[in-house]
């Protein structure tokens, strides 16, 4: 029986959010092609090595590697080190969606993958194993002699009920559920997982679009509550969990699904804790009720920036900062932490501007807060935007380093950025609205560990923790 390799390259930042694509991928492959899978996941023991060991003991026909622009260096090691081997190597993931011929440029990848790898993947296996080479929907192609084939588009999974189970097997879940963090403010060390309930965002950030647009598409498709429940329920018997995380890029833009979502988890008797991310204008104070009423107890919410400049003009949120300030409000009375996510360093954003994004974020009642450093993404609108402003992005994208460094200088230098990037945590945990739950953290072992994680993204020379 044909074997696929899968490698996450995850060397850099670890967390325990799992691979859950590459779960999904594992699953389909075994049940559509009956081929044997198998997967190296470099989170907990970052090591070139660990790979070469993965590859001389499993030897698949194919290797498969996930991979979004961060791990991009690493990846590209690991493709040589298949093709050293004589293995075919097809990427997939956000950096394949948006750089697939810069990929392809790479003498060790054959193929890769645009957006959703089910059905790509499904078409490719076949055809790597027996060394061909020919048009497959979905994925740009490499033959022997160098000829290209250019994706004609996506190929998306059309039905999200009809995928399995992720194949959790072949993932090491016992570490990922002691390392996972999303609910730790609300009980430190929360055993919990995440899950995804739908692809596909409507928005347009010019931080993120149009690349979630190229991976999954403009229009929202979602599982139907039964299926989720029933995943959700399968990881309780296995694994059991106490809570779990929605991935899903605005959880409740359906706000009918979101309560047919409430119906059957509460039917199920499952009783876990959950969160998820939304917009704050797309959660009313009824509907908070009601998902509370079933577990939530934590909502994820970008304000970005506080200056309308900045959060509409440059970034195009569409999200005004009293709708934030409302909803975190609303969550805070109804018993629902909530986490604000907040970018710092645009191109030309001020000192003033950013203290002015530190301050609002601070005076809110919001449990915790991530004051990430603006960087942007190849692909990206704001990337575009930059480049014919006259930015050099021309840097090395290996040498990005999203959480501890800008790849340009703005209007306020990186060292300077980097301290009101401390300065801003500092601020905003010191603050009297967080000395409660600042104080449950410190009094148990699990949450020092998760504040140490934290920590460590913002210490000076800074390289592990998400
Ligand atoms: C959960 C999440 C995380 C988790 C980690 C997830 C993980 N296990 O890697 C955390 C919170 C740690 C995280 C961190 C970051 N993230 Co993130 N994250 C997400 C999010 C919201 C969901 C990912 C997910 O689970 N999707 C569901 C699964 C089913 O999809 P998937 O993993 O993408 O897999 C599918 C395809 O990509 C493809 N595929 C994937 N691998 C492979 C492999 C092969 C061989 C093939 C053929 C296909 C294939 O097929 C899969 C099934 O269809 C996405 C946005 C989104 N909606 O996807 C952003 C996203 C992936 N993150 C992004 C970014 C920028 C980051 C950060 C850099 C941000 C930051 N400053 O914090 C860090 C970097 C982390 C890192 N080491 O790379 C970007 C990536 C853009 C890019 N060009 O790389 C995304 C797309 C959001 C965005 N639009 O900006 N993230």
């Amino acid at each position: 029986m044909p074997k696929l390799g899968l490698i996450f390259p995850r060397f850099r930042y670890p967390s325990g959010d799992y691979p859950l694509g590459l779960a999904l991928l594992g699953a389909v492959v075994r049940r559509e092609l009956s081929w044997q899978v198998a997967l190296c996941d470099t989170t907990f023991d970052p090591r070139l090595g660990h790979v070469a060991e993965f590859l001389d003991r499993e030897r698949p026909d194919v290797v498969g590697i996930g991979l979004s622009t961060l791990m991009l260096g690493e990846a590209l090691q690991v493709a040589r080190l298949a093709a050293d081997r004589g293995i075919p190597v097809v990427a997939g993931g956000p950096h394949a969606t948006t750089e697939p011929e810069e990929l392809l440029r790479h003498p060790a990848i054959s193929a890769a993958v645009i957006g959703e790898g089910e059905r790509p993947l499904l078409a490719l296996l076949p055809m790597l194993a027996e060394g061909r080479a020919a048009p497959v929907p979905g994925a740009w192609v490499k033959g022997r002699d160098g000829t290209v084939w250019p994706a004609t588009g996506r190929d998306p999974w059309p039905d999200l009920d009809d995928l399995p189970l992720p194949a959790w097997d072949l993932v090491d879940m016992p570490t990922y559920l002691s390392a996972w963090g999303q609910l730790d403010s609300v009980r430190p060390g929360l055993r919990g997982v995440n899950v995804s309930g739908a692809r596909g965002c409507p928005f347009s950030c010019t931080f993120c679009q149009p690349v979630l647009d190229a991976m999954f598409g403009k229009k929202l498709r979602q599982r139907s509550p039964r299926s989720l429940v029933e995943e959700i329920g399968a990881l309780k018997d296995r694994y059991d969990i106490e809570g779990f995380w929605f991935t899903d890029d605005t959880f409740t833009t359906n706000r009918h699904w979101v309560e047919g979502f409430c119906d059957t988890l509460e039917d199920s008797g499952l009783r876990l804790l959950w969160g998820c991310t939304t917009r704050a204008n797309l959660i009313k104070p009824e509907l908070l009720r009601r998902m509370h009423s079933v577990g939530l107890r934590k909502l994820g919410i970008g304000l970005e920036s506080a200056t309308q400049r900045v959060r509409e003009g440059i970034y195009g949120k569409g999200v005004s900062a009293e709708a934030v300030a409302q909803t975190v409000t609303h969550a805070h009375e109804i018993g629902v932490q909530t986490l604000l996510f907040l970018m710092l360093g645009a191109p030309d954003e001020s000192r003033r501007e950013m203290i002015a994004t530190i301050e609002a974020a601070t005076r809110l009642p919001a449990s915790e807060a991530s004051f990430s450093l603006f960087v942007p993404i190849p692909g990206t609108d704001v990337h575009r935007q930059m480049v014919a402003a006259g930015y050099d992005l021309s840097r090395d994208v290996t040498d990005y380093d999203y959480y501890a460094r800008q790849p340009f200088t703005g209007a306020v230098d990186r060292r300077e950025l980097r301290m009101l990037q401390r300065w801003a945590y500092l601020r905003f945990y010191s603050h009297p609205l967080r000395w409660r739950s600042l104080a449950r953290t410190a009094g148990s072992r699990a949450g020092m560990r998760s504040l140490g994680r934290k920590l460590r993204r913002i210490a000076p020379g800074s390289g592990g923790g998400a």
